[in-house]
């Protein structure tokens, strides 16, 4: 590292291990800035308790939800982020323009707190007015009826309960739309259609017994440190157990590097921290598909594979095999960036294993091949039978919280023919057959001009979409919108002809109707649903829950449902009684969901059932080594657009990314020291960033370049900022994942004087 660094404000090298006393001290701070302290340390202890609240920070699961508290410092950002005793009130409003909201950055807008009242929004004063619930229910549902039901897109962000998604589908259904845009769609989406292909179904197949019991663990492309904060728990287990773990990210991670886990009494007093990763490989974004066709070249010469498990259970596999060999090594280590030794030696760590587990996440599936890389990667565990059997399987980090769940009750615009017709029969309607809008598609009907209303169940759909430049006016120019949220976020402001902003209740809080309290249920990361049940005092008398919204709207909506939406809500168990008899492998949902722990969803890989189109496992064929568009012009980079330690998606906590060693800042641009010789650039400058792609003319003015430990090649930025980089036709065309990890871009300097804070 050079030694000779000109000092930047707010860029300091970070030394020590992730975890240990820095997100104890983390904690405190979050719980001091945002909430009541005195009821702060019996909400957290409620998370993630049998008779507590699912965490909303990550779907990652517990130990049967019967362990003790395990501390997580995101996860209590999380919490104490929903719980702040923090208000936006009707005053609130009458006070702020919409037009000068606008000028508050993303991290004021939500750290103003929690909405307490229904809006709507006065284009003569432009402000947001309160709004009786019924007035708002009464106007919403006029304007859904006058409208053709395609004209309608339904946003969800997956947070959102299975209860909520599931009577928010039904209504769309009912309506006559298929038009589901949902946070997945920019997310996972490329494991929701390639796993289907490969394995028969679009989930992981692992639980965390099997962690217990794996020999090999192998994490491409996820931030467990930040993201995914309890699975450090199990990877300090793993590594203090002597398993390898070998990581692909073209960033250094530091979490990924070295832990300190604060439930671990030895680590914290003796300062002391554990090794996690046996072994990083920092590929070039982009480049893992090379790199796991060498891992494969490898193990076909060394011909460790499970030939009995390829013959009795898979198909495909000559052609796959033939595509490998002709593989060239040249080509493979051009784009993955790594060595053909190294990627030998994986395959030789990968061939001693006899049950091998791979995690990934957002660095696989949001690629212009995303689909393609879910796909290599189950291929590579098929090759050595790495799918139902103990210790083995893929497992793919998932995001928001329920964002599974919201899959599975039937979020999505491609609807299986079979659900469709089970809807139909169970609710006395036909639901609309043709396929409807994922998120670009929903975003692109908007600039055109066909889509006239917006609803959001959650999220900030314009911020996390990519080309804000066209997104932002296009909802500008909606006849109707309508915002079930917690928070006041961007998406909120960019305000139609007319527009709603409902509050909700929160996952902490206490949930009553008629029948009397209520839990929700959530599917996590490996499949198992569980009860949540909020106990804290909602943040205002007049927040209605989620499900309580979307009946509202709907019964407004629908005056010849056959459906009693009223009833529906009045006891969640009725809810989950109709989602019963709607959709397999829910058979006696409500007394299941009353033990702790839950259940696990039906998972047929788990058995060596594979639900595919031949019954078989399914090899396939990456074709070629590259992504699709490798960009155009001189000395073109790839960008990569992710999560600081202080942010979860488009919510800024804070503005510190601890363990990249930036503070009180976000407008930075991590980049290779070689890189930045070769293109004259010295740490601190500040740059232009233009879009390399043709007819783009997508640009990030005034960025500060930080030398960074990241693959050469590869430069990174964060997340929703960079997002006016992608275009919102540069994505993976088999899933629509929109490409936030390889856009190809170019380089300015703009200033060699450093910026100051
Ligand atoms: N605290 C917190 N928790 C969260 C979230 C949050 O924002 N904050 N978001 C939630 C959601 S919705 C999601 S989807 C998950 C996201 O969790 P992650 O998948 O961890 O998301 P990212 O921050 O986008 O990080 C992606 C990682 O992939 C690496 N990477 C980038 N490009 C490539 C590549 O081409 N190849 C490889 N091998 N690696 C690459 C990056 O360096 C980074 O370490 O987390 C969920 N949990
Ligand atoms: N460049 C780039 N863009 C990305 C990504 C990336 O890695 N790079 N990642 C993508 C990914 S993986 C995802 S999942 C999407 C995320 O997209 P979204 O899910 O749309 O975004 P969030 O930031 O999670 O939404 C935050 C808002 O949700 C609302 N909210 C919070 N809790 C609740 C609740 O309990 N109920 C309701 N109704 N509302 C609530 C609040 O108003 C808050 O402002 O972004 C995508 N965009
Ligand atoms: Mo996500």
């Amino acid at each position: 590292m050079n030694n000779n660094r000109r000092n930047v404000p707010g860029i300091r090298h970070y030394a020590g291990p992730a975890g240990g006393w820095g997100a104890l001290k983390a904690t405190a701070i979050a719980v001091r800035t945002q909430m009541d302290t005195f009821d702060a340390p019996a909400t957290l202890l409620r998370t993630n308790q049998p008779d507590g609240f699912d965490c909303p920070g990550c779907a990652w699961p517990d130990k049967e939800h019967k362990s003790t508290f395990q501390f997580c410092e995101n996860g209590a950002k999380a919490v104490t982020w929903e719980a702040t005793t923090k208000r936006v009130t009707p005053d609130f409003f009458a006070a702020h323009t919409v037009s000068d909201l606008w000028a508050k950055t993303d991290f004021e807008l939500e750290g103003y707190g929690r909405l307490t009242h229904p809006m709507k929004y006065d284009p003569q004063s432009d402000t947001f007015r309160p709004v009786e619930w019924d007035d708002a229910f009464a106007r919403i549902g006029e304007v859904l009826r006058d409208l053709s039901p395609d004209q309608v897109e339904f946003y969800t962000s997956g947070r959102a309960s299975n209860e909520a998604a599931f009577l928010y589908q039904l209504f769309a259904r009912e309506l006559g739309t298929n038009n589901f845009p949902d946070c997945s769609n920019m997310c996972h989406q490329a494991t929701s259609v390639g796993l289907p292909r490969s394995i028969g179904i679009g989930k992981g197949t692992v639980s965390l017994e099997d962690f217990d019991h794996t020999e090999l663990v192998i994490s491409i492309g996820h931030n467990p440190g930040t993201n995914h904060p309890r699975m450090m728990g199990t990877l300090h287990e793993l590594a203090r157990r002597g398993v390898p773990i070998i990581v692909f990210n073209p960033l250094r991670e530091t979490a990924l590097e070295r832990f300190a886990d604060p439930q671990n009494v030895k680590e914290m007093a003796t300062y002391s921290a554990t090794d996690i990763a046996s072994t990083y490989y920092q590929v070039k974004a982009g480049g893992d598909a090379a790199a796991l066709k060498g891992i494969a070249k490898h193990l076909l010469v060394l011909d460790a594979l499970d030939h009995d498990f390829i013959t009795t259970q898979t198909q495909g596999f000559t052609a796959f095999a033939a595509d490998i060999a002709a593989t060239p090594w040249e080509a493979i280590e051009r784009e993955s960036g790594l060595s053909r030794a190294d990627l030998e030696n994986v395959a030789q760590i990968y061939a001693a294993s006899s049950a091998t587990i791979i995690t990934y996440g957002m660095g696989i599936t949001q690629h212009n091949k995303g689909t393609a890389n879910v796909r290599l990667i189950a291929d590579l565990l098929l090759l050595r039978g790495n799918i139902g059997k103990p210790g083995a399987g893929i497992c793919p980090l998932r995001g928001h919280s329920n964002v599974q769940g919201n899959r599975t009750v039937g979020i999505t615009e491609k609807p299986s023919a079979a659900f469709l017709d089970r809807l139909g029969t169970v609710f006395g309607f036909t639901p609309p057959a043709a396929h409807g809008h994922d998120a670009v598609q929903a975003a692109q009907a908007m600039i055109d001009g066909q889509a006239k209303a917006l609803l959001c169940l959650g999220g900030n759909f314009a911020v996390a979409m990519p080309d804000h430049d066209k997104a932002f006016p296009a909802l500008k120019t909606l006849d109707h919108s309508v915002h079930v949220a917690t928070k006041l976020n961007r998406t909120h402001l960019l305000v139609g002809k007319e527009t709603y902003l409902l509050p909700c209740l929160g996952r902490t809080e206490l949930d009553m109707q008629r029948s009397g309290q209520q839990s929700i249920t959530v599917e996590d990361s490996m499949s198992m649903v569980h009860a949540s049940s909020g106990k804290l005092k909602p943040a205002s008398p007049f927040l209605r829950s989620e499900p309580a919204i979307v009946a509202g709207i709907a019964h407004a909506t629908l005056t010849n449902s056959k459906t009693d939406w009223l009833e529906l809500v009045a006891d969640y168990d009725r809810i989950r009684d109709r989602i019963e008899q709607t959709l397999p492998g829910f058979e006696n949902f409500n007394a299941r969901i009353r033990v702790p722990g839950g259940f696990r969803m039906p998972l047929p890989p788990t058995e060596r059932v594979w639900p595919t189109a031949t019954g078989k496992a399914m090899f396939s064929l990456f074709d070629g080594v590259t992504e699709n568009s490798p960009g155009e012009g001189e000395n073109v980079l790839r960008l990569v657009t992710l999560r600081s330690h202080d942010q979860y998606n488009t919510t800024i906590y804070a503005l510190d990314d601890r363990y990249r060693g930036v503070f009180g800042r976000r407008d930075v641009l991590f980049m290779n020291e070689e890189d930045m010789q070769q293109q004259g650039l010295e740490h601190g400058d500040r740059v232009d960033i233009t879009t390399a792609l043709p007819d783009s003319q997508q640009r990030l003015d005034d960025i500060t370049v930080v030398a960074y430990n990241i693959a050469p090649g590869t430069v990174a930025a964060y997340y929703p900022e960079a997002n006016v980089l992608v275009p919102l036709n540069y994505l993976d065309k088999e899933s629509g994942t929109p490409s936030y990890k390889s856009v190809p871009v170019q380089i300015t300097l703009r200033s060699k004087e450093i910026r100051p804070l």
